[in-house]
């Protein structure tokens, strides 16, 4: 199979180079910090060098955005010596803002409104005379003033993709040879997704569609790589062209699960008659590749910050949420009922292989809360302590249910999670996973409370544009975390 470049929830990649370095970035919806940024020398091996979104000056999120809404489609460039970064804020007061920044690691400014702009999936590209054209999902544009956010000529239509395919959205505009190439993705974000180009002679056209569109589609196929589309073209150390994209990884029976939201992946771009051939999709490169470092299983909670991996529900107020209270530790003051609540105290990181295990140590001395599997506030499976017992909640829609219960071992606890992915189908029902859930008793053996099917934190049960997300969170009063540990099982 292939695997991705960036695997769990990092749908809508958008990538630009300068000099040997590349950056990356990737829409976060509802979790804060948002829009996580990597960096790669090689385009395969990618190191989260920090979020873009980190201070609520630059992203407020409250509890009236809906789980899938909030930060959507960002696109990344380099003009001028600056890297900008455009996104749309789907939320109350939102709409459409740039930010930018010297370092892609950060600071990032606050954001310029471009209220004036309307729609999502926001473009940037700059023509030789120094015009900003702000391309957006539909496919419409407008010329903009980014140090105003002023619109300097009113939306047109570019073009609206091939006939009767749905959602034009993600373009992305270049000025490539002799051509400006507008990319788009269509046919929805589901497993019709596909890319699709057109080219013209100006950066607001009239654009002419490539015969051959689209130029990648995986649909209706056994790929195991399914949805794949929203695009990014970016050339490689050695000046060939490759494209990233988002795709997922289904299992289980009909019709599919997937459960890790859309990831990023890569393919080979060639051109043939001033037209990109894409495919197939591949993490070998012809170039040598540069691993980064290697992300060590356990969070110990030794620094004052967390790790940039790490993200909470909406945001992470250090009086909910800090490293700094108690030394070496992790604390979290809740605030309201749990994870149903869309202003619980959590903190996580996306679920990034398709079989896994992470563990947590926990003191519940002073309150209640646990280890989650989380989807969104209708969707989540969890162990928790609480007054000396431990049980296994499963929140599938508007059900919620106690699995199990026992006895909390005394002292602090070690809980776990363990996804094994389904290798073998029992018929065309089968789910994508099992999610055992269970505590570490006093000798070290571990002890499974309840085994789910993991269907039920997927995307074609919750809906909306998440994966998963694995993380500890706080239910009632205080509670302490010593060490979470993260770690693949298989590939
Ligand atoms: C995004 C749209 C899409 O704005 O999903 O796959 C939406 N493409 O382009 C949210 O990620």
């Amino acid at each position: 199979m292939t695997t991705p470049v960036i695997p769990g929830m990092h749908p809508d990649p958008s990538v630009c180079r300068v000099g040997e370095d590349y950056y990356l970035v990737c829409s976060s919806f509802e979790y804060f910090p948002g829009i996580p940024v990597f960096h790669s020398r090689d385009l395969v091996n990618w190191t989260q060098i920090g979020n873009a979104l980190d201070r609520t000056s630059q992203l407020l999120l409250t509890a009236e955005t809906p789980s899938s809404a909030g930060i959507y489609a960002p696109t990344l460039r380099h003009h001028d010596g600056r890297f900008h970064l455009i996104v749309t804020s789907v939320s109350r007061g939102g709409g459409n803002m740039v930010f930018t920044a010297t370092d892609p690691a950060g600071a990032w400014s606050d954001p310029v409104l471009l209220p004036d702009v309307h729609g999502i999936d926001p473009d940037l590209a700059w023509d030789d005379e120094g015009n900003c054209w702000c391309t957006m999902a539909g496919v419409h544009q407008y010329r903009v003033d980014l140090a105003s956010g002023e619109v300097l000529r009113e939306s047109q239509r570019l073009w609206s993709g091939s006939d009767r395919a749905k959602a034009p959205e993600a373009p992305h505009l270049y000025h490539i040879g002799e051509h400006w190439y507008l990319l788009i993705a269509e046919g929805g974000t589901e497993r019709g997704h596909a890319v699709s180009i057109a080219r013209g002679p100006a950066p607001d056209g009239p654009f002419e569609p490539c015969p051959a569109n689209p130029v990648l589609t995986h649909r209706s196929t056994y790929e195991p790589v399914q949805n794949t589309g929203h695009a990014d073209l970016v050339q490689g150390p050695d000046g060939s062209w490759w494209m990233v994209l988002l795709g997922v990884r289904p299992g289980g029976g009909t019709p599919g699960w997937h459960v890790l939201g859309r990831e990023t992946f890569l393919a080979p771009v060639s051109w043939v008659d001033g037209w990109p051939v894409v495919g197939p999709l591949t993490v070998t490169p012809p170039w040598p590749l540069q691993p980064g470092p290697v992300e060590p299983h356990r969070d110990d909670f030794d620094d004052s910050e967390l790790r940039p991996n790490w993200v909470s529900v909406r945001d992470r107020a250090e009086e909910h949420c800090t490293t700094k209270e108690r030394s070496g530790w992790l604390t979290l003051h809740a605030r309201g009922p749990g994870l149903d609540d869309p202003d619980v105290v959590f903190a996580g990181r996306r679920q990034q292989h398709l079989s896994c295990r992470a563990r947590t140590l926990l003191d519940p001395s002073a309150g209640s809360g646990g280890l989650a599997v989380r989807f969104d506030e209708e969707h989540h499976y969890e162990i928790e302590v609480a007054s000396g017992t431990v049980r296994v909640f499963a929140r599938i829609g508007p059900l919620r249910t106690v699995v199990a219960s026992r006895p909390a071992p005394d002292g602090p606890v070690v809980l776990g999670v363990q996804v094994d992915e389904a290798k073998e189908l029992k018929d065309a029902r089968s789910g994508p996973d099992t999610i055992s859930l269970g505590v570490e008793e006093p000798d070290g053996t571990f002890t499974v409370l309840a085994a789910l099917d993991g269907r039920y934190l997927s995307t074609e049960v919750a809906g909306g544009f998440t994966g998963r997300v694995i993380g500890v969170y706080a239910a009632t009063g205080t509670v302490h975390f010593d060490w979470f540990d993260y770690e693949p099982l298989g590939d």
